[in-house]
C-alpha cells in the first residue's frame, strides 16, 4: 500500500514527512534519486521508501558560486525576504531576492525585522518605497523584547511561505514567535564581525497554528542568482518592461547600448537608480559566471 505525504525536511538519503493523518514519519530514498525538498508532495510505500515526487508548482533556490541553480524548497506561495538593521544587508540583496522570487513565480514579501533597532537611512532601507511601488508588501516587525508581528501573521495565514535572508536577521526567531512551543535554536551575532553565525543548517517546513506552512532556511552572507538568459532575468525587474519597447535594440540589455530607454529613465529618475544598478551588477555577474 502507498501513501501520500508532505516533505518536512530531507538530507542525504533520508527525511521526515507528514502523512495525511497528521503523523510524522521517517522516509528514505536512494542517493541516486534527486533529493526531495521541504514542501514536496511525495508517495511512500509501506516501508517508508520514496516511490515518487509529485510535479512541483515551483522551486525557490539560489545560485552556487559557479552559477548553478540549487533548489531549497518547493511549492511556495510567498518568499519572506527578511532584512534587519543588524546585520545590515548589502544594497543589492533585497533586489536580488525579489528578482529570484518573481522569476520563480513566487510572491515576494519584505520583512524588516528588529524594528526595536533604529532603521538605517541608507540602501536598501531607503529603497523600500521603490519596492512598495511594485505592489510588494512590506512588514516591519520584531521578535524582541516582545514579539510584534500581527500583520505578518495575517499575510502568511494561508498556503506556504519561506523565510529567506542573511544569517542572523532573525528568521528562526520569527518562526519561534509564530509557532508557540517550537523553540528552534537561534544564534548570536558575532561580537567581532557583527554577522550572524549560521545557526540554522537545513531547510525545514513547519505548520503554523492556523494550518498554513512556513519554511525556515539557513541564512546566507550574500545571495547569488544562477546563470539564466537575460530575458528571464528581466522578469525580476517588471518596471523595466514598460520602457524596453522604446530601446533601439529589441534585445537591449540596458547596459551601454545606444538609445537605451531604461538607462535614460534611470538617469532622469523615472526608474529608481538603486534598481537599475542592481540590474547592471547582476548582468555583469551573469556574464562572469556564464563564461
Ligand atoms: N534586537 C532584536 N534582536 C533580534 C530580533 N529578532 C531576532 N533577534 C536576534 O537576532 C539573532 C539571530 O537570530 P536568529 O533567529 O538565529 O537568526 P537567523 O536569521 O535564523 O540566522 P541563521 O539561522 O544563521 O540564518 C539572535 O540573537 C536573536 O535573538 C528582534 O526583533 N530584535
Ligand atoms: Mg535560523
Ligand atoms: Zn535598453
Amino acid at each position: 500500500m502507498s501513501s501520500n505525504a508532505l516533505v518536512i525536511e530531507a538530507h542525504s538519503n533520508r527525511g521526515a514527512a507528514r502523512l495525511g493523518s497528521g503523523e510524522i514519519c521517517a522516509f528514505h530514498f536512494p542517493r541516486r534519486l534527486e533529493r526531495p525538498l521541504p514542501g514536496d508532495r511525495i508517495v511512500l510505500d509501506d516501508k517508508g521508501s520514496l516511490l515518487a515526487v509529485q510535479p512541483r508548482l515551483n522551486e525557490f533556490g539560489r545560485g552556487d558560486p559557479r552559477g548553478r541553480f540549487k533548489a531549497i524548497a518547493a511549492n511556495l506561495d510567498r518568499a519572506l525576504i527578511v532584512i534587519a538593521a543588524e546585520p545590515a544587508p548589502s544594497p543589492d540583496l533585497v533586489h536580488r531576492y525579489v528578482a529570484a522570487a518573481l522569476i520563480q513565480g513566487i510572491k515576494p514579501v519584505i520583512v524588516v525585522n528588529k524594528s526595536d533597532l533604529p532603521c538605517p537611512e541608507q540602501p536598501p532601507f531607503s529603497d523600500l518605497a521603490d519596492l512598495a511601488a511594485l505592489d510588494i508588501p512590506i512588514y516591519r516587525c520584531r521578535c524582541r523584547p516582545e514579539p510584534q508581528l500581527d500583520s505578518l501573521a495575517q499575510e502568511i495565514s494561508t498556503g506556504t511561505s519561506l523565510l529567506a535572508g542573511q544569517s542572523g536577521v532573525g528568521k528562526t526567531s520569527l518562526l519561534n514567535a509564530l509557532v508557540p512551543d517550537l523553540a528552534r535554536q537561534t544564534g548570536q551575532l558575532s561580537r567581532v564581525t557583527g554577522k550572524g553565525t549560521h545557526t540554522t543548517t537545513s531547510a525545514t517546513l513547519h505548520q503554523l497554528p492556523g494550518g498554513a506552512w512556513l519554511v525556515d532556511t539557513p541564512g546566507v552572507w550574500e545571495y547569488g542568482l544562477w546563470v539564466m538568459p537575460s530575458a528571464e532575468l528581466a522578469r525580476g525587474f517588471p518596471e523595466f518592461a514598460r520602457l524596453d519597447q522604446r530601446c533601439r535594440f529589441r534585445d537591449c540589455r540596458h547596459l551601454t547600448e545606444p538609445n537605451c530607454a531604461v538607462r535614460a529613465a534611470s538617469e532622469s529618475g523615472q526608474i529608481p537608480v538603486g534598481r537599475y544598478h542592481a540590474w547592471t551588477r547582476l548582468l555583469r555577474e551573469q556574464q562572469r559566471l556564464g563564461s
